[in-house]
């Protein structure tokens, strides 16, 4: 058995939950290894249609060969309707669970407050506009969908990497959703919301204006899904045993830390390789780096609900941290990725209706209507026996009167279909024995088309993210407002957008409008009110310990190079957690001695060529030592690239020994500083440039590397 094998048996063992149990029922037989029709017929060629020919010419087809017509219905019904938005998606199977039983005071869940538990959870993350095909890396929203497995049924908090929405009503999300997806004329553009009628729309609806900030922020163009918070958006409800209701709001907060790509990665990520978010979280998972996020939930009792300037249901709006503090409750593990895509990624089907005894919705505009949405969609996309498919059943049993439908597989062998009934089938649990109850909550109003008064201000939040940020997140923020508008070519779109940034902030407005020809205001044109929080900006979620976990260095070789060191460098980012590369002249054994072809003895296997793989796929990268190798380095074009392409990324950069005058080479600029001092041991680190001149220093390099990763 391979290490890889070993590793990947290790991981499924420790993986399996409740719910993996469950699938395993549905898991094909595939022992018996031959071919077989649908019905169960062995199969003795599946390559030939059947036809009238003597051997020698083709001849006709006939329709009669059953087995060819099965084959070809099948493939012609393959495909079902991808979802209307969030079509692009990657699952991963997890567990949940509680540190203790703090949450009592707000929820009798035990999901929430039985630390004893642990909940088998599905996430699926995926980008909103695209279609299924589309690139992981563009400029996005991701969603955050979780599936909890929990005793008492289902609970689905279907949330996304952004706290906040574009609309405060469900009944906008057809024009939002209209406006940003591809244009109705030509179908483009794909997997981007740089064109005129998303920009068109968001300047003519203000209340978009605070989540329009977020997605233009670093926060749309995540670095990984493992690094992504992630937010429940909509204000629910718990409610503890002595019946008393509070607001809540979800969080996840990843164990790594918040970290995204430089716009010009994403941008040549997403053509270098478009599945790099869903092989990043494989590759963690199967690596053995599991993704892990703390869960929290920011709470405002019932009492409360009208102590703030904003509306606590206006899904527009964050609550602000230093009013509201979250607090950390458990953590969730993804630890398994899926056997099947389409049985389980794609047939995953996620309610935010979806809730468990001692949760409650609120009045939240946004929700109400969501709460009707997803269900329908999931008629549409799966059939109305949607809940029944393996990987939406729940693990405790399913029992009521509900019948028939397309597709239905569960068979129910009474004859009782209705309740009441004269055998008592089926009959309602009082809450007192688990059944939900619902919040006797007090309504009274009148029946009209309104919002609340305070869901009419859509400035201040903006604001407040936008004065959080740091000037680095600023200017990419700026930069990338630029770059959408500069993609609308209708002026009416890029004016009026440019003028409504001047209701956030002079000076993004103003720097926005010089970039793209918009109308470059004189003075504010609303007063900045100066407040910022520090959690609104990413570098508030640094891990506690700098750390290289499943990060990706590579290693650059070429013929020559030192293998004392490469060693060295591998085993000390093995033992960080990152997962390493070699990458060199041509995928094969590259050797010390400059030997061409050898029997791998002694050599080091490159896991890709110079031209296979770009600097933009890893986080970082090394260059050993080795006399011949440092020279051949330098008289590659595409090496010389690969260090001015990263170093234009802020990566960090490692060199040691020959290999420190090649990178001094390449980067070619002033002001960095290098040790290419042949007999010094000290680690120079100068703008992410880590370089030491001997070889006695290799670990200390690696740790220098180490420590510069996460600054
Ligand atoms: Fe939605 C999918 C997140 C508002 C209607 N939504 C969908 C998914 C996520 C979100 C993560 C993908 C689920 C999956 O992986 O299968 N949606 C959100 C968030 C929202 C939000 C965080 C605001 C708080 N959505 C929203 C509204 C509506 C919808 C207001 C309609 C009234 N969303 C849908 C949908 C989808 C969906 C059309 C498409 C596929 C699906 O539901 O299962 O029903």
């Amino acid at each position: 058995m391979s290490l890889t094998q070993a590793l990947k048996q290790k991981v499924t063992a420790a993986v399996e939950t409740k719910k993996i149990a469950d699938l395993q029922r549905d898991i094909a037989n595939e022992s018996g290894n031959y071919h077989t029709t649908d019905h169960g017929v062995k199969v003795a060629d599946t390559d030939n249609w059947l036809k009238v020919s003597d051997g020698t010419h083709a001849g006709p087809s006939l329709l009669e060969d059953q087995i060819a017509r099965e084959k070809i219905h099948r493939f012609d019904h393959e495909r079902i309707p991808e979802r209307v938005v969030h079509a692009r998606g990657v699952g991963a199977h997890g567990y949940f669970k509680v540190y203790d039983d703090r949450a009592s005071k707000y929820t009798y869940a035990p999901v929430l407050t039985d630390p004893s538990r642990s909940t088998p959870t599905f996430v699926r993350f995926s980008t909103v506009q695209g279609s299924r095909g589309s690139a992981d890396t563009v400029r996005d929203v991701r969603g955050f969908a979780v599936k909890l497995y929990t005793d008492e049924g289902n609970w689905d908090i279907v949330g996304n990497n952004i706290p906040v929405f574009f609309i405060q009503d469900s009944i906008k999300f057809p024009d939002i959703i209209h406006a940003v997806k591809p244009e109705p004329k030509n179908e483009v553009p794909q997997g981007q919301s740089a064109h005129n009628n998303f920009w068109d729309f968001v300047g003519l609806q203000p209340e978009s204006a605070h989540m329009v900030m977020w997605v233009m922020s670093d926060r749309g163009i995540p670095r990984s899904l493992r690094t992504m918070q992630g937010f429940g958006v909509n204000t629910y409800t718990l409610v503890n045993a002595a019946g008393e209701r509070f607001f809540v709001k979800f969080h996840w907060i990843p164990e790594l830390g918040v970290h995204s790509l430089m716009w010009d990665e994403a941008l040549k990520i997403g053509g270098q390789d478009p599945d790099f978010h869903r092989k990043d979280l494989e590759e963690a998972i199967k690596n053995g780096a599991p993704a892990k996020w703390e869960f929290g939930i920011q709470v405002i009792p019932e009492a409360n609900e009208h102590d703030f300037d904003f509306d606590i249901l206006d899904a527009t709006k964050v609550w602000p941290e230093d009013l509201i503090p979250v607090e950390i409750l458990g953590e969730m593990v993804l630890n398994r990725t899926v056997d099947e895509y389409f049985t389980e990624t794609e047939q995953v089907a996620f309610c935010t209706s979806h809730i468990v005894p001692g949760i409650g919705f609120s009045d939240d505009p946004l929700l109400q209507g969501r709460n009707f949405s997803y269900f329908d969609t999931q008629i549409t996309r799966l059939g109305i026996n949607w809940q029944e498919l393996p990987i939406n059943r729940p693990v405790c049993p399913v029992m009521n009167n509900h019948r028939d439908g397309a597709q239905r597989h569960r068979i129910n062998p009474s004859n009782v279909n209705y309740w009441p009934n004269r055998e008592q089938k089926f009959p309602p649990v009082p809450p007192s024995e688990g059944g939900y109850q619902d919040y006797a909550q007090k309504v009274q109003g009148i029946k009209q088309r309104v919002r609340g008064a305070k869901f009419q201000e859509h400035y201040n939040q903006a604001q407040l993210f936008y004065n959080s940020l740091t000037q680095i997140e600023r200017n990419h923020l700026i930069s990338a407002i630029s770059f959408e508008l500069s993609h609308c070519d209708d002026t009416v779109v890029y004016e009026s957008y440019t003028k409504l940034l001047n209701n956030i902030d002079f000076e993004l407005a103003k720097q926005v409008a010089i970039n793209v020809g918009g109308v470059v205001p004189d003075k504010p044109a609303r007063p900045n009110h100066g407040k910022s929080v520090p959690n609104l900006s990413q570098l508030y979620y640094k891990p506690k310990q700098p750390t290289i976990k499943s990060r990706r260095i590579a290693i650059l070789v070429a013929d020559g190079f030192d293998m004392v060191q490469v060693e060295g460098l591998r085993a000390a980012f093995k033992a960080g957690g990152a997962t390493t590369w070699v990458i060199g002249p041509r995928r094969g054994w590259i050797y010390p001695d400059g030997a061409i072809v050898g029997s791998g003895k002694g050599g080091v296997w490159a896991d890709h060529h110079f031209e296979g793989q770009r600097s933009t796929t890893y986080d970082a990268f090394i260059i050993p030592g080795g006399a011949k190798h440092a020279q051949a380095l330098a008289d590659n074009g595409r090496t010389i690239h690969w260090v001015r392409e990263a170093f234009g990324h802020c990566k960090p950069i490692g060199a040691i020994c020959e290999g420190v005058a090649f990178l001094r080479e390449a980067v070619m600029l002033p002001g960095v500083e290098y040790n290419t001092n042949l007999e010094s041991d000290k680690v120079v680190n100068s703008y992410g440039v880590v370089t030491v001149g001997t070889i006695s220093a290799a670990n200390l390099a690696a740790d220098a590397l180490k420590i510069e990763q996460d600054q």
